[in-house]
């Protein structure tokens, strides 16, 4: 392949992201993480899949990081989940190190690559990551928007009993429980879904959206979901890597749009192979925007309090 993606952290999510990215031929991949032997294990029993799944695409497992040189993206997965006693300011610290150290590491051999970020607390790591690379905003982007409007899609076609690629939705703000799904741009075959569902089925909808990662976690009590993550982040692999300018929410740096600045937040942009090509500014109703700009002032907040 004459692309190169490097995912950091070879957990569930960076594991099944690289092997959606060698299966569709996107790339070839290097997985990287602090565990020894682990990405190297994995590597090699999802490239021993070759043969029966037909792919040529390379991948192997590392802990060094002078395998990445030369990547066009950087996927940042690393990251630790929330552990009994350790409260969310603890996992913020912690996980914003993290991002610091393998930011600082992968950018020293790809200066001029475009970084994914998918670790949580999603958009503000996203901020950490521009700030710490130094890389213009355009090239450091947050996966959350993609996944948070996959659920609101699919919860949309259950409810209809239709096809899920039928359904066209969105999500923006920031990736929490402030999260602002977005009625009025959803439509199942380009009929607005006002027209299909009651709003009292809109709303539980919504509000099922807003907690879609918790509803995984307390089904599974180990671990999150990675299975949807890792698809919507290939979704803006390919979208880069092909050049295909699709428009997708996702975290960027906002600066004067939506009446914010400086802060990471999931808004529609155009994904090209130079990162965001463009954001796109809705015309927000009132009670849109400021739901928009409430979930950014979390995101805000919690940026300012980082100790690094
Ligand atoms: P998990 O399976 O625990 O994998 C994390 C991996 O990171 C582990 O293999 C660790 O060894 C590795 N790691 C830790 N520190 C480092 C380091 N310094 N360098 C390299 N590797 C390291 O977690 P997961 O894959 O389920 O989730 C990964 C992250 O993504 C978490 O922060 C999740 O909360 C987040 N996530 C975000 C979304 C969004 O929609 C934003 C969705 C799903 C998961």
């Amino acid at each position: 392949m004459d692309k190169k993606v490097t995912v950091i952290g070879a957990g569930n999510v960076g594991t099944t992201a690289a092997q959606r990215i060698v299966e569709k031929n996107l790339a070839d991949v290097v997985l990287i993480d602090v565990v020894e032997g682990m990405p190297q294990g994995k590597a090699l029993d999802i490239i021993e899949s070759a043969p029966v799944e037909g792919f040529s695409a390379s991948i192997i497992g590392t802990n060094n990081y002078e395998d990445t040189a030369g990547s066009d993206i950087i996927v940042i997965t690393a990251g630790l989940a929330r552990k009994p006693g350790m409260t969310r300011e603890d996992l913020l610290n912690k996980n914003a190190e993290i991002i610091k150290g393998v930011v600082q590491n992968s950018i020293k051999y790809s200066k001029d690559a475009i970084i994914i970020v998918v670790t949580n607390p999603l958009d503000i790591m996203t901020q950490l990551a521009q700030k710490v690379s130094g890389f213009p905003s355009h090239r450091v982007i947050g996966m959350a928007g993609i996944l948070d409007s996959a659920r609101y899609r699919y919860f949309i076609a259950e409810a209809l009993n239709t096809s899920p690629s039928q359904v066209q939705a969105m999500v923006l703000g920031g990736h929490g429980d402030s999260m602002v799904p977005m009625p009025r741009f959803s439509t199942v075959n380009g009929i607005p879904i006002s027209e299909l569902l009651p709003a009292d089925k809109i709303e539980a909808i919504n509000n099922r959206t807003r907690n879609g990662g918790a509803e995984i976690v307390a089904l599974l009590k180990t671990g999150s979901a990675y299975y949807a993550p890792s698809a919507s982040t290939v979704e803006m692999v390919q979208s880069i890597l092909l050049n295909e300018n699709k428009i997708l929410p996702c975290s960027v740096l906002l600066n004067g749009q939506y009446q914010l600045n400086n802060v990471y937040c999931g808004v529609p942009v155009r994904l090209s192979a130079k990162g965001v090509e463009s954001i796109i500014e809705l015309d927000l109703t009132k009670d849109e925007l400021s739901a928009l700009k409430a979930s950014a002032a979390i995101v805000a907040e919690n940026v300012a309090q980082l100790k690094i």
